[in-house]
């Protein structure tokens, strides 16, 4: 009889085993991707940058000339033709919420208007800054002058209808590309910035799933935006770029998930590549050219999805209306006053270009063509939601809006193997900056608001006066050795209380720089 518990025993243990093993969950790419690089760069509309394309490729819905807004100034005829003049920018467009409602729905703000008649553009930037500005964001550049893209768009796949995910500025959109919503932002909102937003992002999802992540930032990883991003467990997925991605792409140690980021402020030395007004798209080019070239010489090539992609349009005409009906809230937060956005409605067309050795040559992606919802459509939650799909990630979606957008997978699916044929250089990009960078220059405010990420991270954002202090006095010179020296000091510190062993869901509080000494002490989140 001493059969039976023996036998109640190997049950037991079969249901512990089986316990054990559904609880590790481990995601695995189910297809042959399995490095995925985003890129997001900075403000500018697809008509802007890539809209000339359409004269090398018809199936491009770019633009043609005939193309127009109204406007009403002095001495300028009634309607401005959108024209292939594109060139240096300086000072940077409006884009503002209610900026980009003007730009989108014209002067008497109603955004009901179904579609969007596209018409505000040239009259929102002339009461900005004049004839001068209007004319900017109605012309595009030829694609020579963008010759960089003008390569990926003719071997890769350029996607025609991608849209910012809110009809907004810089955080919340960039917000939107890892986490699909940016909290209830509709703007810069120093104190949250500072603290961190709390949403769960598809790095966490990634993670917890046994896959791997990393980010390669350049002056400081905007990705710090996250709060969780900044636990003691992902202080080691950070890497400066210059040190670490090449070498990391030619060893053949790129993660799952790779983030880079760019140079957002301007020095003579290292001149920023974020295309940002009024920075140089030639650098913008020539960083896109370097990232092609690294991956494509990656032993890791033939498994890898770059994903370039801009934040928002940046003030510059775009002609398709943006989408207004059948846009879920992520998350039902309502956005501050005055304009209690409820993220209904989605930002301007901006460029989107996917490059991997399983898309054919020349395609073009046009919307997600009613799937998963008759509503969906090509915006930066499409960034995680692809990521779920690719990486077959058992967890739910972060929002109700990755949920909703259409995903991109498809494209990869049309070849049974790599291609052998795509280019290792691209073309040089031209120079169209006359001049150096402004080091003495005021901050923008997108770089006011990394100012702020980086008092956040070394504790100055205690300080009374620090705000002032950053958006009135600070140049761009002392900007960059600012955020230097702040991102120095977070790591260091992070990777002492690593040693000592401290909690890795904690995250590193340090005091304030400008006063005292360096000693950080731990937070309780
Ligand atoms: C995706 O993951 C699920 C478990 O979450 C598994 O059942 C399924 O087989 C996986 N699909 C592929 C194609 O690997
Ligand atoms: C549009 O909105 C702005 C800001 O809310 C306001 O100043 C302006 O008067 C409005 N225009 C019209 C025509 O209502
Ligand atoms: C990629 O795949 C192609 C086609 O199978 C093959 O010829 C090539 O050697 C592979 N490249 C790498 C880096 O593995
Ligand atoms: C781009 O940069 C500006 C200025 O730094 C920032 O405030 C904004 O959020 C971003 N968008 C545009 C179009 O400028």
């Amino acid at each position: 009889m001493a059969a039976k518990p023996h036998h109640i025993h190997h049950h037991l243990l079969l249901l512990l085993l089986f316990l054990l093993t559904t609880t590790s969950i481990s995601a695995a790419p189910t297809g042959p991707i399995k490095t995925i690089v985003v890129l997001v760069m900075e403000n500018r509309s697809f008509d802007h940058m890539l809209g000339w394309m359409k004269r090398l490729n018809p199936s491009i819905n770019g633009v043609d000339g005939s193309e127009s807004n109204p406007i009403s100034a002095p001495k300028v005829p009634p309607r401005v033709h959108f024209g292939d003049g594109a060139h240096y920018v300086d000072p940077d467009p409006g884009h503002s919420f209610q900026a980009i409602r003007e730009q989108v729905f014209g002067p008497g703000n109603d955004t009901g208007l179904d579609p969007a008649p596209m018409d505000g553009f040239a009259q929102q930037a002339y009461d900005q800054g004049g004839t001068e500005m209007a004319m900017d964001v109605m012309n595009g550049f030829r694609p020579e002058m963008v010759a960089v893209y003008e390569a990926l768009v003719g071997e890769f796949a350029v996607c025609d209808r991608w849209f910012a995910s809110v009809p907004s500025s810089t955080q919340p959109n960039r917000m939107f590309v890892h986490s699909g919503t940016s909290h209830g932002a509709t703007s810069n909102n120093p104190s949250m910035l500072a603290n961190g937003y709390p949403q769960r992002t598809i790095f966490e999802n990634i993670h917890d799933e046994g896959l791997s992540f990393g980010i390669y930032y350049q002056d400081l990883p905007a990705v710090l935006f996250y709060r969780n991003l900044r636990k003691l467990k992902f202080i080691n997925k950070f890497h400066a770029y210059d040190h670490t991605f090449k070498d990391h792409a030619a060893n053949g140690n790129l993660p799952n998930y790779a983030v880079i980021e760019q140079h957002y402020l301007d020095s003579k030395n290292k001149p920023a590549n974020d295309d940002h007004p009024s920075h140089d798209v030639y650098q913008g080019q020539l960083f896109i050219k370097e990232v092609y070239e690294t991956l494509r010489s990656s032993p890791q090539w033939n498994e890898t999805l770059l994903v370039i992609t801009y934040d928002e349009h940046g003030g510059f005409f775009d002609h398709v209306s943006t989408p207004t009906k059948g846009v879920p809230s992520p998350d039902g937060i309502v956005g501050p006053d005055p304009f209690l956005f409820e993220f209904d409605r989605l930002g301007v067309r901006v460029p989107s270009i996917l490059v991997s050795p399983w898309i054919k040559k020349g395609t073009v992606v046009h919307g997600p063509n009613g799937v998963p919802f008759l509503t969906s459509e090509f915006e930066h939650s499409s960034i995680p939601a692809t990521v779920k799909k690719l990486f077959n990630l058992s967890s739910p979606y972060l929002t109700n809006r990755d949920a909703w957008a259409g995903t991109f997978e498809g494209v990869l699916q049309r070849r049974t193997e790599p291609r052998t044929d795509c280019p290792v250089q691209l073309p040089m990009p031209v120079k169209i900056r006359q001049g150096e960078a402004n080091e003495e220059a005021k901050l923008s405010e997108f770089q006011q608001e990394l100012m702020q990420l980086a008092a956040a991270l070394n504790g100055d954002h205690l300080l009374t006066g620090l705000y002032e202090r950053i958006t009135k006095h600070m140049t761009v010179r002392e900007g960059i050795a600012y955020m230097e020296n702040s991102v120095k000091r977070f790591f260091e510190a992070g990777f002492s209380a690593k040693r000592m062993g401290v909690d890795e869901e904690q995250i590193v509080k340090m005091r304030p720089s400008l006063t005292t000494r360096t000693s950080p002490s731990i937070d309780h989140p």
